[in-house]
């Protein structure tokens, strides 16, 4: 496995493969399968382009050998960044057959987050769009390879540098005659997908080609997905949830067509639901809040929807009751998170389950404990941290040797950092967490991540970043700030944090300055007293200047 990755045990990783869950292959060689079965059915559609089986395979290996001729190699990283266009899944692909690892970037990131996930990968490409929403990603990938060592080389859709730099190849001329025999190696690293993080920076979880074959053929099993399906990526296309529950590669290893999305807004999704007959589909509550208020208006034609999965962040069970009736489809609740696990409401899952609960795990190898403060096990009915273990559940994040110390119990348990509680009759009800991240609509957000940025403001001298509960989004962030000699306003932190090269979903949506931070007995910052004076305008702020 690549080195500052933590294997699974020996003896679990034979029990996975006996057991028929780790089967060898890669992703690059499946897809090569399903297009061999599939080979004139479509595929993808990304805009005016409908491509099938056959084409992509064509256009992945010709991609795959256009990488290795520029130079890219079995195990060298390589940031992806792009929006929801075939490109990703064409460059993803060939980057998996060649035994590249890309690494999941948000359209979103700016210099910050490119910058350091560049560093902690070690990358040496870096593929993004000339342009998205108004944001130069050519300028910032001038700069990326400016300040990033061992980055050598941007992979740009939409054309090159424009100024004869060669480091700046057209991902159109990423394309050479396909070579066969890639050394991609089923148990090792495909990909990387980014933490929700509760540390100051991101981290990187490391997924394998046969953990990730597994959970997207288990679940794609139990959503009974077939070559009649039409899957309709409204959330961005790098999302776990979007990408493989059972998501993009789930619907093209059974033959059916994956539809992208440019955003989730309903304006552009309902028109491709009519269009495409779109019959499967994922989204975060707060644009399932969306598309509930649209479909009531009326006019929107969602009769082939037949299963809208919502999930990564609490679906309040008033807006998981109005699915069914309003959208006309089966609701499935879906707790996953980018690490492994996931959980599922079933078809055949009565009422109450649906709406209530985050139902099951979705593999018969997923061990899960909910433990109390001492790691104890707790009964069915008591709320403790959810730990978790199995064939597709990380067993490290890559290159965190002390994080791992903390995020992993001795035997290999992560600790999700979520609360919750089981059922009498085995399903889970996520409760809160632990950690102290923000769940901004579907984004999460570090809250030790935008503190330290804040930190750097030669005004604030401390810092402490909060969920406040949010109609539309769930929760929006709150920043409370000590500036002891001049306080500065919202625009101007935003403007300071903005030019830190922060993503714009990452800056505080609202401030308030205090004197003093409440303190924990242990001389912590309380953050439970913070938060719930953040939901409480009216709450005191009388926290006594720490002595
Ligand atoms: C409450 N909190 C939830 C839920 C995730 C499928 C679905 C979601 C994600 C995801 C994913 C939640 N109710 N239903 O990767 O494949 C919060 C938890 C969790 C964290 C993980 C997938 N579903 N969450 O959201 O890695 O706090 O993955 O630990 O982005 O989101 O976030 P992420």
């Amino acid at each position: 496995m690549l080195d500052g990755c933590t294997p699974w045990p020996a003896d679990t990783a034979a029990r996975y493969r006996r057991n028929g869950w780790w089967r060898g292959e890669t992703l690059g060689d499946l897809l090569r399968a399903w297009s061999t079965t599939y080979a004139d059915r479509t595929a993808l559609v990304a805009g005016p382009d409908r491509i099938t089986y056959r084409e992509l395979d064509a256009r992945v290996d010709r991609m795959a050998a256009g990488f290795a001729r520029h130079g890219i190699r079995a195990g060298d990283r390589v940031v992806l960044q792009l929006p929801n266009v075939g490109e990703f899944v064409v460059v993803a692909f060939a980057l998996f057959r060649v035994g590249a690892v890309p690494v999941f970037s948000l359209a979103s990131h700016r210099a910050s987050e490119i910058r350091h996930l560049a560093e902690l990968s070690g990358a040496v490409g870096y593929v993004l769009p000339r342009e998205h929403r108004g944001f130069d990603h050519l300028g910032l990938a001038r700069r990326m390879l400016a300040e990033v060592p061992g980055l050598r080389r941007a992979f740009v859709l939409g054309g090159g540098s424009g100024d004869g730099d060669d480091r700046f190849v057209s991902l159109a001329d990423v394309d050479a005659d396909p070579k066969p025999g890639y050394p991609a190696v089923a148990s090792d690293v495909a990909f990387f997908l980014l933490s929700g993080g509760t540390t100051a920076l991101p981290k990187l979880i490391p997924r394998t080609h046969d953990d990730y074959a597994y959970q997207v053929r288990t679940v794609a099993e139990l959503c009974g997905v077939s070559a009649d399906d039409v899957y309709l990526a409204a959330l961005p296309v790098e999302f776990n949830f979007t990408w493989g529950c059972p998501g993009v590669i789930g619907t093209l290893s059974r033959g059916g067509t994956v539809v992208l999305a440019e955003d989730p807004s309903p304006d552009r999704c309902f028109d491709l639901i009519a269009a495409e007959r779109v019959t499967v589909t994922s989204v975060v509550p707060t644009v399932a809040q969306l598309w509930l208020e649209a479909a009531e208006w009326g006019g929107a034609d969602l009769s082939s929807l037949r299963l809208v999965q919502i999930g990564g962040a609490k679906l309040p069970p008033e807006l998981a009751a109005r699915i069914e009736p309003v959208l006309g489809c089966r609701l499935q609740q879906v707790f996953g998170m980018a690490e492994g696990l996931l959980s599922m409401t079933r078809d055949g899952d009565d009422a109450h389950t649906v709406v209530h609960t985050q139902g099951r795990p979705v593999s018969a190898g997923d061990e899960v404990r909910i433990v109390g403060e001492r790691d104890e096990d707790l009964p069915p009915g008591q709320v403790g941290e959810l730990l978790t273990r199995g064939p597709y559940t990380l067993r490290g994040y890559y290159r965190a040797a002390e994080h791992n110390r903390r995020a992993f119990t001795a035997d290999g348990f992560y600790r999700t950092g979520d609360l919750a509680q089981r059922t009498p009759d085995g399903n889970l009800v996520i409760e809160g967490r632990l950690k102290d991240v923000v769940i901004r609509g579907g984004d999460k957000i570090s809250a030790g991540e935008v503190e330290g940025h804040l930190l750097t403001h030669p005004l604030v001298s401390r810092a402490a970043v909060v969920p406040v509960p949010d109609e539309y989004l769930g929760e929006r962030t709150y920043a409370f700030l000590v500036c002891p000699a001049q306080r500065p306003t919202l625009p101007d932190l935003k403007q300071a944090l903005h030019e830190r090269g922060l993503a714009e979903y990452k800056l505080p949506d609202r401030v308030e300055f205090v004197a003093a931070f409440p303190l924990t007995p242990l001389g912590k910052v309380d953050k439970k007293v913070l938060a719930a004076a953040a939901a409480d305008r009216a709450a005191p702020r009388d926290w006594a200047p720490a002595t």
